[in-house]
């Protein structure tokens, strides 16, 4: 009797747990596939045919020149093209400085990305999202390390100890264009990934045992290249179709 009990009870906790399981997987199904329920706070397709001055601001150093050009798009007939000298180091960055503040603590994005070739085979950064003044900010990257995704808290702001913690990813696609899905949560402090859908980073970010509001609001939005290794044949990155939500994006209809 007492047997039949403990038995039953785990037949019943086995079936919650099926159920728990199948319940969960649903859901995650669903969120693979469900259309969001709210259109993107901010969408960017470049099809103006230049970079619209009222939303980005270049941020670049000698050498790095970033165009809306039409030889590489991912959608319609234009998309931007950060193209880095060969040999020097530089950086060059389009930010967005005046998106909506329903992004500054928790936020969904989206690009499309082409890197012709593979990326220089150091720390190189390419998308970020952190505190006004970027680069001299606060700010979640995603980046490479080694010909691998990295993605990273970066504390370069001014006044402030330097510091950073970095997250180890999958490799990008090469030489065609990908779709780039992340997530940057401030409160607590996380980031996920999705390279063509495929989900590729889910964790956590802490920083010297700090867990959340590491950034404090994310208010630069940042889209370009920058290697802290060295470029010997320089490198370009095309970018089409960015966007920004509250909820998770999706690949472009
Ligand atoms: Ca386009």
């Amino acid at each position: 009797m007492f047997d039949r009990t403990i038995g039953c009870f785990r037949m019943v906790a086995a079936g919650f747990l099926v159920l728990t399981l199948v319940s969960r997987a649903a859901r995650a199904q669903d969120g693979a596939t469900t259309q969001p329920t709210a259109p993107p706070a901010f969408t960017e397709d470049f099809e103006s045919g230049s970079l619209n001055k009222d939303i980005w601001t270049t941020r670049a150093n000698a050498g790095t020149t970033i165009t809306v050009e039409q030889d590489i798009v991912a959608h319609g007939k234009n998309a931007v093209h950060v193209q880095y000298p060969a040999g020097v180091r530089s950086y060059g960055f389009i930010v967005a400085t005046k998106l909506p503040d329903s992004l500054k603590e928790h936020f969904f994005g989206r690009a499309y990305v082409q890197f012709p070739k593979a990326p220089p085979n150091a720390h190189d950064v390419f998308i970020t999202a952190g505190t006004a003044g970027f680069p001299i900010s606060n700010f979640l990257e995603i980046g490479l390390r080694q010909n691998k995704a990295q993605l990273s808290y970066q504390q370069n702001a001014a006044n402030i100890t330097r510091g950073e913690t970095m997250i180890p990813g999958p490799a990008y696609p090469v030489g065609k264009w990908f779709c780039l899905e992340w997530e940057f949560n401030d409160n607590p402090d996380s980031i996920t990934l999705w390279i063509d859908g495929n989900k590729a980073v889910d964790k956590a970010v802490a920083f010297k045992g700090t867990k959340e509001n590491l950034v404090k609001g994310f208010v630069d939005f940042g889209f370009g290249f920058r290697s802290w290794g060295n470029v010997p044949n320089g490198f370009d990155v095309y970018y089409d179709d960015i966007a920004f939500g509250t909820e998770r994006v999706g690949p472009v209809k």
